[in-house]
Order: C-alpha cells, then sequence, then structure tokens
C-alpha cells in the first residue's frame, strides 16, 4: 500500500528514550522500590567518589538468547529477548578547561577498582591487559568513530566521571558485556547531548565491541538497544531490525546459571573467535566447491550466509533446499589441517585474514579446523530461528505449540553441544536436570563454555521446577561453598520480556 507501515517511523528510526521517571523503565511494585535504591544509592556513592552529582543516568538490559546461536556473526537472524537485570550508568561531563582531563570509571561494588583513562578516543586498548574499565572505553571510541563516519560534531573530548551499577551476572552468557558497552555508550551521547536512531546506536556498539578483541555478531547490543516489554524480538543483520514477537503466555523462561564462569575476552582464540574463523574458511571452501575461483572466494565470501545462495541452488539440484546437503556433499567430516585448505583456497591462512592480530591469535592456537561441523550447526541453527519464529505465529494450541518450541530449544542445544562444541560439562549437566524435571526444551543460552541455560518451563509448574534444580543441581554446590545459599535468587530466577535501553534526566 501507498502509505503502508514502511512511511510510518519505525522504533528503531526513534532515538532511545528520555525519562524522567523510573516508572516507564521499571513498572510498579518491588522493582520499582528496587529501581530507586540503586539509583538513589548510586547518586550518593558518585557524590561521595567525585565530590559532585552526575548530570544524567543511562540503563541497557542484558538479554537471554531463545533460540540462534553462534549464527549472528554469519548475518542470520536470532530470536532474543532483554531480562530485568541491567547496567546503569551515571555520568557527569567536565567543563572545558576543567582539570584532570581523564576518563575516570568507578564501580558500586569493591570487586572493581576505579580504572582512569586519557580523554583521547584514538587510544587503544590493551588487550594483554584485561581491565573492566576497558568496555566503557569500548563505548567512548565508537561515539568518536562514528561521530567521524558521519560527519557530526559531537564536541571536543573533556573529562568524563563515571560509575557503574550492573546486575546482569559476569561470564554468565546473558550478555553483562553489551549491557555495558551500550548504556555507556548512551550515556556518554546524552553528556554530549547528542542522539542517533537506534538502529544506528545497534549498529555502532556492536562495532565497538570488537574493541575488546572478540570478533562478535551485533545480536546482543540489538536487543539490548531495541527491545520492548512484554516481547522477545526477531533481530534481523544488514541493516539491523527487530520485530516483535509475542511469546504464548502458559510458557514461561527459566535462566539457570551452570556456575561455571566463561572468560570470554580471556579465551577468545581458542573459543569464540576460533569459531568465527573456522566459519569463515567453510564458507570460503564452500563457494570454491560451487564454483568461486579461489580468489573471488576470498574477497567476496565472508560468512556462511554470503554462500548459502550456493548452497540451496546445489541442494535444489538434489530435491531439497537444505544448505545442508551442500555441505555433506562438499566438506569433509574429518577435520581440516591448515595445508589443506591452503592448498583448496590457493592462499596462505593469514593473508585471508588481512593478518588481523584477533585472528592470528586463532589460527597460532589452531591445531585443526572443523569446517563441516560448524558449517552444519549455521545453516541448521538459522532454520529453527525461523521455525520458532513461524511456531509462536502458527494457529496451534498452546500445548501443542510449547511442544514444538521446546524442541526446537532442544535441537538447538543438541546442535551447539555436539557439531559447534560450545557446552561443557556443568551445562550439559544443568541441561538435563531441566529436561528430566519437566522443561518442554532446555539449551545453553548466549555464547557458551558456561555460563547460563535456558529452559522452556509451563508457567503453571515454574516453583516446582526452579525448586527441583535447586535440589539437583545447587544444594551440592553450596554444601561445596562454590555459591552462598542466600544468593541462590541470582543464579536461577524466571524471566519475562524485559524493556530496552533508556536514558534518565531527573
Ligand atoms: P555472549 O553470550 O554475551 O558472550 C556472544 C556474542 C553474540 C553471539 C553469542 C552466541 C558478544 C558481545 N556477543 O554473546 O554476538 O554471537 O555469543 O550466539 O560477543
Ligand atoms: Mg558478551
Amino acid at each position: 500500500d501507498l502509505f503502508g507501515s514502511e512511511s510510518m517511523a519505525k522504533h528503531e528510526d526513534l532515538p532511545v528514550p528520555v525519562f524522567s521517571a523510573l516508572e516507564p523503565v521499571y513498572g510498579g511494585g518491588s522493582q520499582l522500590e528496587e529501581a530507586q535504591l540503586r539509583f538513589d544509592g548510586l547518586k550518593s556513592k558518585f557524590v561521595e567518589v567525585f565530590g559532585q552529582a552526575p548530570d544524567i543516568f543511562a540503563r541497557s538490559p542484558g538479554r537471554v538468547n531463545l533460540i540462534g546461536e553462534h549464527i549472528d556473526y554469519e548475518g542470520y537472524s536470532v530470536l532474543p529477548m532483554a531480562i530485568r537485570q541491567d547496567t546503569i550508568v551515571a555520568i557527569r561531563k567536565h567543563d572545558a578547561g576543567e582539570s584532570p582531563k581523564l576518563l575516570r570509571i568507578a564501580n558500586v561494588s569493591d570487586k572493581y577498582t576505579m580504572c582512569t583513562y586519557p580523554a583521547d578516543p584514538e587510544q587503544e586498548i590493551d588487550l594483554k591487559n584485561h581491565k573492566w574499565g576497558h568496555y566503557f572505553i569500548c563505548g567512548y571510541k565508537g561515539y568518536y568513530e562514528y561521530a567521524k563516519l558521519k560527519g557530526v560534531d559531537v564536541g571536543v573530548p573533556v573529562g568524563l566521571d563515571v560509575l557503574i551499577d550492573g546486575t546482569v551476572p559476569t561470564g554468565s552468557g546473558l550478555s553483562s558485556s553489551a549491557a555495558f558497552v551500550c548504556s555507556s555508550m548512551i550515556a556518554i551521547m546524552a553528556a554530549y547531548d547528542v542522539s542517533f536512531p537506534k538502529k544506528d546506536v545497534a549498529q555502532l556498539t556492536c562495532e565497538c565491541e570488537r574493541h575488546i578483541g572478540t570478533q562478535s555478531g551485533g545480536m546482543d547490543q540489538a536487543i539490548s538497544i531495541m527491545a520492548k516489554s512484554g516481547f522477545a524480538e526477531l533481530i534481523d543483520f544488514n541493516p539491523v531490525r527487530a520485530t516483535d514477537v509475542q511469546l504464548p503466555a502458559g510458557g514461561s523462561f527459566v535462566i539457570a546459571h551452570s556456575l561455571a564462569e566463561s572468560q570470554k575476552a580471556v579465551t577468545a582464540a581458542t573459543n569464540y573467535n576460533n569459531r568465527v574463523v573456522e566459519c569463515r574458511l567453510a564458507a570460503i571452501v564452500l563457494g570454491i566447491k560451487l564454483g568461486m575461483k579461489p580468489q573471488q572466494a576470498i574477497a567476496e565470501v565472508k560468512t556462511l550466509s554470503d554462500v548459502e545462495g550456493l548452497c540451496v541452488s546445489f541442494a535444489s539440484d538434489h530435491g531439497s533446499s537444505d544448505p545442508v546437503v551442500a555441505v555433506k556433499e562438499f566438506l569433509k567430516e574429518e577435520p581440516y589441517t591448515a595445508e589443506e585448505i591452503e592448498k583448496i583456497i590457493e592462499e596462505s591462512l593469514p593473508s585471508v585474514f588481512g593478518n588481523s592480530p584477533t585472528s592470528l591469535d586463532v589460527l597460532k592456537a589452531a591445531k585443526h579446523f572443523k569446517l563441516f561441523q560448524r558449517a552444519s550447526h549455521v545453516y541448521s541453527e538459522a532454520r529453527r530461528v525461523h521455525a520458532f519464529r513461524d511456531t509462536v505465529l502458527s494457529g496451534l494450541s498452546e500445548e501443542d505449540m510449547l511442544k514444538k518450541l521446546g524442541d526446537l530449544m532442544n535441537k538447538s542445544h543438541d546442535s551447539c553441544s555436539v557439531l559447534y562444541e560450545c557446552s561443557c560439562p556443568e551445562l550439559e549437566e544443568l541441561v538435563k536436570i531441566c529436561r528430566d524435571n519437566g522443561a518442554l526444551g532446555a539449551r545453553l543460552t548466549g555464547a557458551g563454555w558456561g555460563g547460563c541455560a535456558v529452559a522452556l518451563v509451563k508457567e503453571s509448574i515454574v516453583p516446582q521446577f526452579i525448586l527441583n534444580l535447586k535440589d539437583q543441581f545447587y544444594q551440592s554446590r553450596i554444601e561445596k561453598g562454590v555459591i552462598n545459599k542466600n544468593d541462590l535468587g541470582l543464579y536461577i530466577f524466571a524471566s519475562k520480556p524485559s524493556s530496552g535501553a533508556a536514558i534518565f534526566k531527573f
């Protein structure tokens, strides 16, 4: 239609909303009270640390990914929802000439001591010496990179005083990192009194988080910025777009921590970035086997989604539309050595990656490359995301719908575990316990190698389900002193889709 939805302002085109009260984001009741306490605490701590009150607050939530794991960086859509746990940043921008001309990043938790950085946005992040404050600097650099790219005048760098309060557990697969980077970026924007559309903020926070050394996709930042209360979102990439997905009311998502911490910034070379590299190599090899010249494939093929078209045409000649058919035909199950791949692509591996330092770290650490397994996971997982979305929209009875969604989550987990090898013994144990206790489906969520599982559970059995997990998974860990009994609520909880990033000016 001529004047249809295309011409209406989409929410990704709008700026991050600014509020003068907490209710629009934190609702009422105990959540609001809790939030009020946090904001009051932040403010007084800010005055205590820096001697003056903050100008502005920004918040951005963590997320739980319901389905679509390790495919965002391959260009495929994912389906996460925001959780209520978030990062709040309080910020004060110095006047020009005020000293010290530094970025001082403090935290309400004693676990994190103050980090100080120069105000120069061109500074390099010291990756060999990981500090928690580096995530703020990702946002800071990103802000100036965007401004440069768009030719926007965003003001001369001055000192910033910053205090952080995060409630997303770290290394848990719930994206504490994106909550931190996104809230930092938004706080900086608000402090400098500039605002960009949400889709741009989602894009630029994704790119700037890579300064931490992981070659991440854009899921976490996109959902943290664009989430809407009450909805999960189907996130598409290139360009970033979010489509609301209303989940069936009778199901609840329970998030449970495996208590294995996944330190992604530290293990990138063997875990996360390794998989990104393997996917790229699988895509290039597939491109060549399906008729591209090696040089062309290296130049043009960045992700598995770039060669899906070729894979699907091949598969349809063989009576299917499933790209996994081409994977089975053209990639071998045994791991490839670097030499084998170099022979196929007629190029040295380091030069394929333009000598990017994080990729070189991967090549140095890798003994071999599992191209068949990684590509099979990515193509099948991409299909499961759409099957999940179609199921939600299918007029199936709620009972049947929940069962189908659970099945898809189980398949996703098994693929992550067997083909992508991003699970760990603690997650395997936890997922099994979830399934044994009536979960319709359970899977690891986020990057894996530790962190949380998410289980789809019938609303009516949630309290009993949580009790059973306490007994069967957490009790022995409490006895061993791994966690404190009083903290259990931090490690297992049911979650409803929460709202996205916001700025507060009181
Ligand atoms: P987490 O779980 O936050 O480490 C990571 C990536 C995502 C996505 C998932 C796996 C970052 C910031 N995020 O999330 O982009 O690839 O893993 O699906 O690295
Ligand atoms: Mg992260």
